[in-house]
């Protein structure tokens, strides 16, 4: 079974909290089982810059379930935790993307995997590389490694001593 990547990110509350709720969950998801978690970074935001830094980590996952499912699952979670912070209206408490399923190629109106914002990303890259420099994405067959290369180090991202 090849392996299924998450990125996980938070800038609400107390990141480093949040994310290590969602793994929890995660953890407690039946039909997927949590193989193993990057670092935490601190990250500059992007695109809407004037908001707080994000907490993001990557989590490699084995699954029995769909691409679909698994998206619905990882929406519950996020729903469940939106629900538990008074910032309904402000920035997301918790974000789950489902980056990587394999090799699958997935093009639904809800799901576009890879995950088409991957290779613009140091804050999926670097926790991404640090667990798997030789994963290759399927459309490029480029390896992480390569990606992270390629995109360079204009976005600060900065490793947290904290374990996840
Ligand atoms: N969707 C499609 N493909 C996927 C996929 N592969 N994984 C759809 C997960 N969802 C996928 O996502 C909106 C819809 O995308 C979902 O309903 C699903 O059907 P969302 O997470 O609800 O909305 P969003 O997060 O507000 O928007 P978007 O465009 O997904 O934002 P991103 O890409 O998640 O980016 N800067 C730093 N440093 N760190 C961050 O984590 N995150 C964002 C949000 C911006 N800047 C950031 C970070
Ligand atoms: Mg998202």
């Amino acid at each position: 079974m090849k392996p299924v990547y998450l990125g996980l990110g938070s800038n609400v509350g107390d990141p480093v909290a949040q994310i290590r709720k969602a793994l929890e969950r995660i953890r407690g998801t039946k039909g997927i089982r949590l193989l193993r978690v990057s670092s935490l970074y601190r990250t500059e935001p992007l695109g809407e810059t004037d908001q707080d830094w994000f907490v993001n980590a990557v989590a490699e996952v084995e699954t029995s379930l769909l691409p679909l499912q698994l998206l619905d699952r990882l929406q519950e979670i996020e729903e469940r935790m939106e629900r538990n912070t008074p910032y309904r209206w402000g920035p997301r408490s918790i974000d789950l993307d489902i980056l990587f399923f394999g090799n699958r190629v997935v093009e639904e109106p809800e799901l576009t995997i890879p995950h088409p914002l991957v290779e613009q990303r140091r804050f999926v890259l670097e926790p991404l590389v640090e667990l798997a420099p030789d994963g290759v994405h399927p459309l490029h067959g480029k390896t992480f490694l390569e990606l992270l290369e390629d995109l360079g180090t204009a976005q600060q991202v900065q490793r947290l001593a904290e374990a996840p």
